[in-house]
């Protein structure tokens, strides 16, 4: 089973862990120090988050499993499956999204609502799997399926053709059963562990629209109450109600008339992010990569943004850096302005983090684009069996999980400890030194 994992190297304090360790035991342990990194660093430390995913998007069921978070981690179900049920909105989705229902089933690593500090299991299953049984069988079928599904016609834009080349299948489903952006239902699940932990430090994440094809919100400058009252929209996610209607209205037109797809922009912001996440020191830390690594991996994304990091390039610099200023009061340093999206130097700066993703259009089309016919070699048009119009709503939700996942990462690495109690004082005495600088 394809299985792709998101995994973050080692921090600094890790590492000095390892060696300490290393150092203490002779041969067997100076020994650890040739093994690969990410195997030492697994056995030594839980101060990472980590996950993986595995599921194929027609199979029985999506599996994550979650490592890192701290003991003593309340988790609420309800929270997680109201995640799943936001990416499952949006105008513009296909006919799957009336089939299934994501509900998540926690396995392992909770128990009486509280996390264990042990590695957690999800599972969402896949409820148009029961019309695929034979299709995505695990065993080979004494026959074949009545009806094989077999791709064979792969469609431009999608990762079906050097997928196949590259793992040497005849039958293209072999790559799109993965590929598909069903993977993100347990980039969801895991996000929501994720704002679960960063719920306890007081950071809140939500995401909105800003593009649908041509067609764009006017102002662009929306801000945390904007942008939380549409969390829970049905439609596009959108602040502004007169381009909200423009999209929808491009959205049937292409949907019904052209039988084309559209691709989009969506920004996610981070609220209440402690200065001083990611670090400035090598460029594995920088949280910025870290940050567009992560929205990058978002199927179909295309570019992703930091702030006005596109318009900045164009402005002097007079115009673009944030000017700093000084809250006696609150003892507290500010920005004037927040054109770099709440990141300097690899690390948060206290600002509202803000990310852009830019999306391709979907590449399953009903306006058929050539194709070659993997076995015959003819000039062909390509496969098409159901699609989505758009989904950039969608890919903002995903997008917050990302986002999550990377800022929970942070905050494990920073403030550390098995219990979140442990985690709590970490975090205090830090932001106390933060308020004494
Ligand atoms: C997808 C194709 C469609 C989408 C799917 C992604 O699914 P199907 O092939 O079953 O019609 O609906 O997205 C999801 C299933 C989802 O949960 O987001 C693709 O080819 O990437």
């Amino acid at each position: 089973m394809a299985v792709s994992s998101f995994r973050f190297k080692q921090s600094a304090d890790a590492s000095h862990q390892n060696r300490l360790f290393a150092h203490c035991g002779g041969g067997f342990y100076t020994s650890c120090l040739v093994l690969p990194l990410t195997l030492r660093r697994k056995h030594l430390t839980n101060m990472s988050f980590n996950f993986t995913t595995a599921g194929e998007s027609h199979g029985r069921a999506l599996i994550a499993t979650i490592e890192g978070l701290p003991a003593g981690l309340p988790i609420d179900q309800n929270f997680i499956n109201h995640e799943l049920w936001r990416r499952q909105q949006g105008y513009g989705r296909g006919g799957r999204m009336k089939i299934e229902t994501d509900t998540v089933q926690i396995l392992t690593g909770v128990r009486h609502g509280e996390t264990l500090g042990s590695p957690i299991a999800v599972m969402v299953e896949n409820r148009d799997f029961q019309n695929w049984l034979d299709v995505m069988a695990a065993e080979k079928p004494e026959q074949p399926p009545e009806r094989d599904r077999k791709v064979i016609r792969p469609r431009p834009g999608h990762a079906d053709l050097v997928g196949g080349l590259k793992y040497d299948r005849r039958d293209l489903r072999d790559i799109l059963e993965r590929a598909s952006a069903r993977e993100t239902t347990m980039r969801v699940a895991v996000g929501a562990f994720a704002k679960q932990l960063l719920g306890e430090f007081g950071i809140e994440l939500a995401s909105h629209v800003i593009q649908l094809g041509e067609i764009s919100i006017e102002n662009r400058e929306a801000d945390w109450d904007q942008i939380k009252a549409v969390y829970d929209d049905i439609m596009l996610r959108c602040v502004d109600k007169r381009a909200e209607d423009q999209m929808i209205e491009r959205i049937d037109k292409a949907g019904v008339e052209e039988g084309d797809t559209l691709g989009g922009i969506f920004e996610i912001v981070a609220k209440g992010c402690p200065p001083g996440l990611g670090s400035h020191t090598s460029w594995a830390s920088k949280l910025d990569g870290q940050l567009a690594q992560a929205v990058m991996s978002i199927h179909a994304t295309k570019a992703v943004e930091l702030g006005e990091g596109v318009a900045n390039a164009a402005m002097p610099g007079s115009q673009v850096h944030d000017e700093i200023g000084y809250k006696s009061d609150e003892k507290a340093f500010y920005r004037m302005s927040n054109r770099a999206g709440g990141l300097e130097g690899g690390m948060t700066n206290g600002e509202e983090l803000r990310v852009r993703g830019y999306l391709k259009p979907i590449a399953t089309l009903r306006k058929r684009l050539r194709s070659v016919h993997i076995e015959t070699k003819e000039v062909m048009e390509a496969d098409f069996e159901r699609s989505d119009v758009t989904a950039v709503p969608a890919a903002g939700v995903i997008g917050e999980a990302m986002v999550a996942i990377v800022l929970a990462n942070a905050m494990r690495e920073k403030f550390g400890g098995d219990s979140l109690r442990e985690m709590k004082r970490n975090y205090e005495s830090y932001l106390q030194q933060v308020k004494e600088y």
